[in-house]
C-alpha cells in the first residue's frame, strides 16, 4: 500500500499563501520597473495553459527533453544506485519522472514538491497506480524556500533531486547559485542533482517558442492578471495588457512582459497601481545557458558536473551534478 499524505490545505496555510501572494504582487508592481514572480502563473488555468504550450510546434523544450529522457533514463538511473530518495522540484507533469522511476532500483520514496496542490494530487494518484509499493510523500511548497523533508519508511541510501523542465532558467544567475547551494545542502554528501536545462541556440528559434502562432503563450502570460483579479480582488482589464516576449542577447534570456496599452489605474484590494501607456510588467525570465555556463554555476555552488545528455541538435540538456 502507498502512503500519500493528505494535501488538503488547512485554512490558515491557505490564508498565509494569499497574504504572501498579495505582498509579492504589490512589491513587484510598486517597484520602478514593474514585475510579477513567474511562479504565480500556475493556478489551475495556468497549469492547463502550460500543458497546451508543451504541445505547441514552436515550443521545442518539452518534447526535446522528453526524447532525451526516453533515450537515456536507464543511463541516468544506473549510477544513482539502490534505495535513493527521489525529490522532484516543481513536479508539474510526470511523464519524465515516470521514465526515471521505471529505471531506479528500489527507490526509497518519491517526494514531489510543487506549489500547486491540485497538480500534486494528480501526480500522487497517477504514480500510485503505476508504481504500487512506491512511497509517495508530496510537499505543497515553493521548492526555493527552506523545507524539511519527511522521513521515508525505507531508509534512503542517498538523496537525488530531479529538477527537469528548464525551470532553473526562471532564476537569475545569482538566484540560481543560491538555489543550487540550498540543493547541495538538501542532498548532502553522496547526493546528486539531475537537472534539465535549455541551451543557447539561434534567437529566432527561441523567440518563436515564446511567441506561438496560436497565442497560447499570450493567454498563459495574461492569465496571471486574471488570477490576481480573482484571488486578490483586483480589476485588471485583460484587454488593456498585451503579451510581449523577446530574447535579450546580452543577458542570454527570454523576457516575457505584459505591456499596458494605455494610461490606466488598477485597483488591487484597497491599493491602486498606476500604469503609463506602454509601461511593462516583467512576468518571466527564461535563461538559456551554454554547457560551460552550467558547469560554472554548478562548480561555484558545490556541485561537479558528472554527465551531460543532449539531443542531436543540442537544443536541450539533462545533466547529472554530484555534490562535492
Ligand atoms: C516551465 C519555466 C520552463 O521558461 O520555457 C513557457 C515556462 N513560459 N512559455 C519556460 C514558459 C512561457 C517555461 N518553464
Amino acid at each position: 500500500m502507498i502512503a500519500t499524505r493528505d494535501l488538503s490545505l488547512a485554512p490558515d496555510v491557505a490564508q498565509d499563501a494569499t497574504v504572501r501572494f498579495r505582498a509579492e504582487v504589490l512589491r513587484g508592481l510598486r517597484a520602478p520597473l514593474k514585475s510579477l514572480p513567474c511562479k504565480y502563473f500556475y493556478d489551475d488555468a495556468g497549469a492547463e495553459l502550460f500543458e497546451q504550450i508543451t504541445r505547441l510546434p514552436e515550443y521545442y523544450l518539452t518534447r526535446t527533453e522528453q526524447a532525451i529522457m526516453e533515450q537515456h533514463a536507464a543511463d541516468m538511473a544506473a549510477p544513482l544506485g539502490r534505495r535513493c530518495l527521489l525529490i522532484e522540484y516543481g513536479s508539474g507533469s510526470i511523464a519524465k519522472t515516470r521514465l526515471l522511476l521505471r529505471h531506479l532500483r528500489e527507490p526509497a520514496a518519491y517526494v514531489p514538491i510543487d506549489v500547486s496542490a491540485a497538480f500534486l494530487k494528480l501526480t500522487a494518484q497517477a504514480l500510485t497506480e503505476d508504481f504500487p509499493g512506491l512511497e509517495i510523500l508530496p510537499i505543497c511548497a515553493d521548492f526555493s524556500r527552506a523545507l524539511s523533508l519527511p522521513a521515508p519508511r525505507k531508509k534512503a541510501a542517498r538523496r537525488v533531486v530531479y529538477f527537469p523542465g528548464s525551470t532553473i532558467g526562471n532564476f537569475t544567475p545569482t538566484e540560481t547559485v543560491a538555489l543550487l547551494r540550498h540543493t547541495a545542502r538538501l542532498c548532502g554528501p553522496g547526493g546528486s542533482l539531475l537537472l534539465g536545462a535549455d541551451l543557447q541556440k539561434s534567437p529566432r528559434i527561441i523567440e518563436a517558442a515564446y511567441n506561438d502562432s496560436q497565442g497560447v503563450t499570450a493567454a498563459f502570460n495574461c492569465n496571471v492578471l486574471a488570477r490576481i483579479n480573482r484571488e486578490l480582488d483586483a480589476d485588471f482589464n485583460l484587454e488593456q495588457f498585451a503579451h510581449r516576449a523577446f530574447y535579450n542577447a546580452a543577458e542570454g534570456r527570454i523576457e516575457m512582459h505584459l505591456i499596458s496599452q494605455r494610461e490606466q489605474q488598477v485597483r488591487i484590494g484597497d491599493a491602486v497601481i498606476g500604469f503609463a501607456e506602454g509601461e511593462s510588467i516583467r512576468t518571466e525570465y527564461s535563461y538559456k545557458y551554454s554547457l560551460a555556463d552550467v558547469r560554472e554555476l554548478a562548480t561555484v555552488s558545490g556541485f561537479a558536473v558528472k554527465r551531460v545528455w543532449t539531443d542531436p541538435r543540442e537544443y536541450f540538456s539533462v545533466q547529472c551534478l554530484a555534490v562535492h
